[in-house]
């Protein structure tokens, strides 16, 4: 109840845009005394809020924080139903691990997960994500879609086509996809998805989906052992951009595709990945752990396979693999 009361309050003064709400009237709205509201304006003060308050005129939002928290994101997630529930944490190991959890304990579609920090952020493979605190979206989202196994892969695609369009939307920065997870600007690592299933025989239960994205590091943010492969948006953009409004824009985007996806299959979403596939027509080196093919990308079949034409003329269907690209 507090919690909720917390954020209503925040939803009136971020309403107001500027401009006093009285005392009076937070109590009549939200139906509270006094006290209470004074309470919940501290908290607010404490999670970084700078609030105004000025005998008989009442209370005035000056700023608001760079924040994740659920009372944040909500002031962007719009009328959709996804990021209607959301649990955040200051520090995690990762999101998935939580949204994991939740989904075996039946947590609704569209619920997300997030967090201002990973500790042990993942990305395929056992390979580390790195998520340093208060820098970027750690985000993981429960899907539950009624399709059948094989097509699950269709969702990272549909997920990386809202991700680089959530980032045009907010920053103007161009995001170009790399099959099948990578988000690049300028042909560098900004965004990073990894779609996990829980199924039983050939049905799915819940996918979860994990999704990173470098919002405001510096470059001294990235390790040595990523600094040349990896950027952010606010590297690129030469400014700072609200999180919570790169969750809020994301989340609509993916709620947008995905009822289309599942009314109308997957045709459309394959169009949109194609416009913005960074390596069609390239010639690329699927790595995998059965091997390394070279040779031309062909295009995406509707599976959200990549078909890859070697030097022989032989298309190769490409399930899971690392794209490089060769220097030859
Ligand atoms: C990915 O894996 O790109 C999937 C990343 C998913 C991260 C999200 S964050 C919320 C949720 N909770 C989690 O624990 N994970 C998800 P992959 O394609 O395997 O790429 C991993 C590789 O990207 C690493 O081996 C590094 O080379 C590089 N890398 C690591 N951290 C990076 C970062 N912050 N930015 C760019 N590249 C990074």
């Amino acid at each position: 109840m507090g919690a909720m009361m917390k954020e209503a309050l925040l939803h009136m003064l971020t309403e107001q845009e500027g401009e006093f709400v009285s005392g009076q009237e937070i109590s009549n709205r939200l139906d509270c005394s006094r006290t209470a509201i004074w309470k919940h304006i501290s908290e607010l003060r404490k999670s970084g809020y700078t609030i105004e308050a000025v005998q008989k005129r009442g209370y005035r939002l000056i700023t608001s924080p760079d924040a994740v928290t659920a009372e944040e994101v909500s002031l962007y997630t719009g009328n959709g139903t996804f990021g209607k529930k959301i649990t955040y944490r200051e520090s995690v190991n990762s999101t998935q691990e939580i949204a994991h959890a939740l989904a075996r304990d039946g947590e609704v579609e569209g619920s997300i997960v997030l967090a201002d920090e990973q500790t042990g952020g993942r990305g395929r493979l056992g390979r580390a994500w790195q998520s340093p605190k208060g820098t970027g979206v750690w985000m993981s989202l429960i899907l539950k879609p009624n399709i059948p196994l094989q097509k699950a892969p269709q969702l990272t695609l549909l997920i990386a086509v809202a991700v680089s369009k959530a980032i045009e939307k907010v920053s103007g920065i161009e995001a170009a996809i790399k099959w099948p997870n990578d988000i690049l600007i300028s042909g560098k690592k900004s965004a990073g998805i990894l779609t996990e299933l829980q199924a039983e025989a050939d049905s799915i239960h819940s996918v979860i989906v994990g999704i990173g994205i470098n919002v405001n590091q510096e470059r001294n943010h990235f390790s040595d052992e990523i600094a040349e492969i990896a950027t952010s948006l606010a590297i690129e953009g030469g400014q700072t951009y609200k999180r919570a409004e790169v969750v809020g824009v994301l989340l609509q985007e993916i709620e947008t595709l995905y009822q289309q996806y599942l009314e109308n299959g997957f045709g459309m979403i394959k169009l949109l990945w194609e416009s913005r596939a960074f390596s069609l027509g390239k010639r690329i080196t699927a790595r995998s752990i059965t091997g390394a093919i070279t040779g031309y990308a062909k295009g995406i079949t509707e599976e959200g396979v990549l078909l890859l034409e070697d030097d022989h003329g032989v298309v190769h269907s490409i399930y899971s693999a690392d794209i490089e690209f060769p220097s030859t």
